[in-house]
């Protein structure tokens, strides 16, 4: 417990996953106190978690490096295109020690709590552990997708096998032969799927609505391509930088109506042959806007899940009926549909069967005439995350005047820029709600985001400020401005974790946009603007 009037530290980070390091890594080269308190046994956050057979990223691997190291991007090789995760996690670890970052890092410490204290101008930071730790600045660093969620299904205690969300992978897991269930055909489960089909026995697939999938037409880079990637990386990384996701992939700028319906049809054969997210990301700019033009786009890819898949029935079961084509995350595929033509897997609709509960020795499905015992060894949970918010709400957060940020953001969270809250001074939130780095390839995003944090906890040191704290009006004008954008793509229509959207939780949804879909590179330059204005949207207070 601490009692001396400066607290331990300048700045503690929560979360040493891909943003955490490189926030530390910059304050560390400020000469900044600092430390990281991590929950997990290692560096790499999501990477260091997400085990599951088939993990692996869906950006290019060479977009995915760190760009602030000519150094590093020089010495480090990517085997695959998009590289899968002992290799990303491989990569990070290399990261952590090139750069000194273990030393300061508290491993297997989970933060339960963190409550301002007004008189000392300071957070205290509980550990799992029983420990406090006082902190003039507190970084949240905890990851889009770090809480899993899991449905609660009657029996489960019951069951005899294996069962567990794919955040928790058990190491010792060998599928092979076994009779294993897949509930949730989200980017994680198409990826699990894909990888595990043909070592089990049987495979039963629980699909509640169906995703639209895309390939991902990963392969080798080979040692000459290594070179020439090396010799193109500030091409790359200006490319990054200039397009509003983050990714290699811009959108097109014609519209749909601006071609032929040939050579629309012409562009998205090229598109769905090409690596990567272009097909999402790269496609006519309207397709993501205009419901006339997302439904034709999403006939095209109907129309080649048609083709993948043998049995027309099971085709039209893993054609999504809710949602167009983009609206949601769209997971990108290798051999996915094709794992449906296999003997040993079968597709479970469970809009038409819904599971009624798990059994001793399986899944028990409802529906009527249709009911049915399945047997399984292993069920796999791939069911999402409490995404954004919910490792903020497992914090216990405390504010000024006792204001718990669980009750602030139960109706939807609401920040300036996505950095901070108001009533949490000092509280930085580097991966939070509605910020506009979040919603990129993410190491793009934490780039922009570090850096503009670096030089905002600069000015804060250089005057200093001891207490820092958007202003209401600030907040208010920033939700407006995330909402009135969010509205205008179609992504804000449909039921999904950008949206706050999570069945497994007994919370009323957050209605409000999670992420900022303005885009990266308008995200930037209001970053610039605010900087360029002395910060005037944050009250700050000096040492007196
Ligand atoms: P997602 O994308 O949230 O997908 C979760 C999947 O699980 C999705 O198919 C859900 O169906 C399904 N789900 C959720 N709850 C249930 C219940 N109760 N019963 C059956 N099926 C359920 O999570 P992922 O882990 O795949 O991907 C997360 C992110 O990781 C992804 O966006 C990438 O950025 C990387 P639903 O759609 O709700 O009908």
């Amino acid at each position: 417990m601490s009692d001396r009037s400066e607290p331990d530290y300048q700045f503690v980070i929560i979360g040493a996953g891909v943003c955490g390091l490189y926030q530390l890594h910059r304050l560390l080269g400020l000469g900044a106190k600092v430390t990281v308190l991590e929950m997990n046994g290692g560096v790499g956050g999501t990477w260091f978690r997400n085990r599951y057979p088939g993990c692996r990223f869906d950006s290019e691997s060479y977009t995915y490096a760190y760009s602030f190291s000519p150094e590093l991007l020089a010495e480090w090789d990517w085997s695959e295109r998009f590289a899968a995760q002992p290799e990303t996690l491989r990569y990070l670890n290399h990261v952590a020690d090139k750069f000194g970052l273990r030393e300061h890092i508290q491993f297997d410490t989970t933060v339960v709590a963190a409550h301002w204290e007004e008189e000392h101008l300071q957070w205290r930071v509980r550990t799992d552990d029983g420990r406090e730790i006082t902190t003039r600045f507190l970084m949240t660093a905890m990851g889009l997708l770090s809480v899993p969620t899991t449905p609660r299904l009657p029996g489960l205690e019951t069951f005899g096998g294996r069962a567990f969300h794919t955040f928790d992978w058990p190491e010792d897991l060998d599928v092979s032969g076994k009779r294993v269930a897949v509930v949730g055909t989200g980017s994680t489960g198409v990826q699990v799927i894909s990888t595990i089909a043909e070592q089990v026995a049987r495979l039963t697939v629980f699909q509640l609505d169906a995703n639209w999938c895309a390939p991902l037409h990963n392969g080798p880079i080979s040692a000459e391509e290594m070179a020439q990637i090396k010799d193109s990386y500030d091409e790359i990384f200006q490319r990054c930088f200039d397009s509003p996701n983050g990714f290699i992939h811009r959108p097109d700028r014609r519209r749909s109506t601006d071609v032929t319906r040939e050579e629309r049809l012409a562009w998205w054969e090229e598109l769905y042959d090409s690596p990567g997210f272009g097909i999402w990301l790269g496609n006519f700019r309207d397709t993501l806007m205009d419901e006339t033009a997302n439904a034709e786009l999403s006939e095209f890819i109907a129309s080649k899940i048609r083709e993948r898949v043998q049995d027309p029935a099971v085709a039209e079961i893993l054609i999504p009926k809710d949602h167009g084509f983009g609206t949601k995350r769209v997971p990108l595929e290798t051999g996915y549909y094709e794992v449906y033509n296999r003997q040993n897997v079968e597709l479970v609709d469970l809009n038409v069967t819904p599971i009624q509960q798990v059994t001793p020795t399986g899944i028990r499905t409802a529906g009527g005439e249709c009911a049915r015992d399945f047997d399984f060894d292993v069920i796999v949970f791939a069911t999402g995350f409490d995404a954004v918010t919910g490792a903020f709400d497992r914090i216990d957060f405390v504010g000024e005047n006792g204001v718990r940020l669980r009750d602030k953001w139960a109706d939807g969270p609401d920040t300036y820029l996505g950095v901070q809250t108001t009533a949490f001074p000092n509280l930085l939130t580097l991966v939070g709600p509605q910020s506009g780095s979040v919603a990129a390839n993410f190491p793009r995003g934490i780039e922009d985001i570090v850096n503009w944090m670096i030089v905002f906890v600069s000015y804060l040191l250089e005057h200093d400020i001891v207490r820092v704290a958007a202003t209401r009006e600030a907040e208010l004008a920033w939700l407006d401005h995330v909402m009135e954008i969010n509205d205008r793509v179609l992504m804000s229509k449909v039921k999904s974790w950008f949206n706050g959207h999570n069945r497994n939780l007994d919370r009323d949804e957050r209605p409000r946009a999670m992420i900022y879909t303005g885009g990266a590179v308008r995200y930037r330059r209001l970053l610039a603007e605010e900087a360029a204005r002395g910060y005037s949207s944050f009250a700050m207070t000096r040492v007196s």
